[in-house]
């Protein structure tokens, strides 16, 4: 390209074409000695923010190099012939130099730091925790650990059970309403097949019959498991799982009872002065019965356990009807106790502010993700949750 204001025709092969030699020898030589300085400077400088102020200082807006660049408008042509070419040949090589120097900076800044940091590639990954403990599996764990502190041994039992453990050992006459089609799956049987009748189990309470049978009295269990019935709405689902506990002995009470559940729901809520309120209620395999509120708040949709002047039940208890206590080979002139039973998946909803309980079946990974737990979370007393 031509350069602005040279004459048509004038001399112009070269820079070095100027009719001015002194004019030429005098640039020429502040040109050489910018670029003597700056090359050296930019060698020497010793880290990357050096060479950012010397590139500032050179070639930065008012810069040295930018500043000469703005005086070739104010030289003749011919001046300019000279001045213009080497002043653009030295910016480019002082930014070759400040690029190639910050780069050497750089490489040798990253090999200064892998001589302290390295990675051995042929270790294996650090493990990755995948996979979540389902609050029903936490608050299990809950529950056994504060019942395991009083003394308490856990027992599990068969899911299909028969008749006679489901029912009968509990004084559940066959025309109770639970022991209709409708409540409970019965095991399909064929035509000519007489076997005794066999049930999804519909409560743990058979797992208590078997623990008397096997174990004898006196003796303090709980019994934690799936449990089925036919029920399927917001609140109900068939398949639930269910923790009941028993305590036989000669001297135990409902004194006995109200403490166990006190401590116990004291501990599973972390609450100290919580309030357990003791209705009467029926069930056949208890006597007396009762059903048990805890008391809480309900404000603005949020429920607050252990203040308000609201109840809520959590939990059936009573005095083990004496013909329980019979159908289990105990002798209940000598031998009397308590028995309790609370839905597990309701008190973990209770506990976790968890609103759906169908959800808990769903497998959805987000939602475990969100109200699941950390493997490594061991269940405290009061099922302390650190997640
Ligand atoms: C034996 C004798 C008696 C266990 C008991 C309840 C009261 C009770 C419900 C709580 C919520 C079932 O999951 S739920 O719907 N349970 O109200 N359960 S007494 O009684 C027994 C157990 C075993 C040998």
């Amino acid at each position: 390209m031509t350069a602005p204001g040279l004459a048509i025709g004038a001399p112009c092969d070269t820079p070095f074409s100027n009719n001015e030699p002194s004019f030429r020898k005098a640039e020429m030589d502040a040109i050489d000695q910018l670029r003597t300085r700056y090359l050296h400077e930019i060698a020497e400088a010793p880290d990357e923010t050096a060479v950012e102020t010397l590139r500032v200082e050179a070639l930065g807006k008012k810069g040295e190099i930018s500043l000469k660049m703005r005086e070739l408008g104010k030289m003749t042509p011919e001046e300019r012939q000279v001045a213009g070419p080497a002043l653009n040949a030295l910016k480019s090589e002082l930014t070759s130099a400040l690029v190639a120097r910050k780069s050497a900076l750089e490489d040798a800044a990253l090999s200064e730091r892998l001589k302290d940091e390295w990675l051995d590639v042929t270790r294996p990954p650090r493990p990755q925790a995948r996979g979540t403990i389902h609050p029903i599996s936490q608050v299990t764990e809950e529950i056994t650990a504060i019942f395991a502190d009083l003394g308490y041994s856990v027992a599990e039992g068969p899911q299909i059970e028969s008749d006679h453990y489901n029912f009968d050992a509990l004084n559940i006459p066959p025309e109770h309403p639970a022991r209709q089609e409708h409540d409970t799956f019965y095991m399909h049987r064929d035509t000519g097949d007489n076997r005794p009748p066999h049930v999804l189990r519909t409560h743990t309470s058979p797992v208590q019959i078997r623990y008397m049978e096997t174990h004898g009295v006196p003796c303090r269990v709980i019994a934690p498991g799936r449990v089925y019935r036919a029920d399927y709405d917001q609140t109900h689902t068939p398949m639930f799982h269910q923790c009941e506990g028993l305590a036989i002995d000669k001297d135990i009470s409902m004194a006995n009872l109200k403490w166990t559940l006190e401590e116990f729901c004291k501990t599973f809520f972390d609450i100290d002065g919580i309030e357990l309120r003791f209705r009467a209620s029926h069930f056949p395999f208890t006597e007396p019965s009762a059903e048990v509120d805890i008391r809480c708040s309900w404000s603005g949709g949020q429920l607050k356990i252990g203040e308000g002047d609201d109840w809520m039940e959590i939990l059936g208890s009573g005095m083990v009807h004496p013909k329980v206590l019979e159908a289990a080979g105990v002798d209940p002139s000598q031998w009397q106790g308590f028995a309790f039973g609370m839905g597990i998946d309701r008190l973990a909803m209770l506990k976790y502010g968890i609103p759906d309980l169908r959800a808990f079946f769903d497998s959805d990974l987000r939602w475990l993700r969100h109200y699941g737990f950390a493997a490594l979370d061991m269940p405290t007393l009061h099922g302390g949750i650190s997640r």
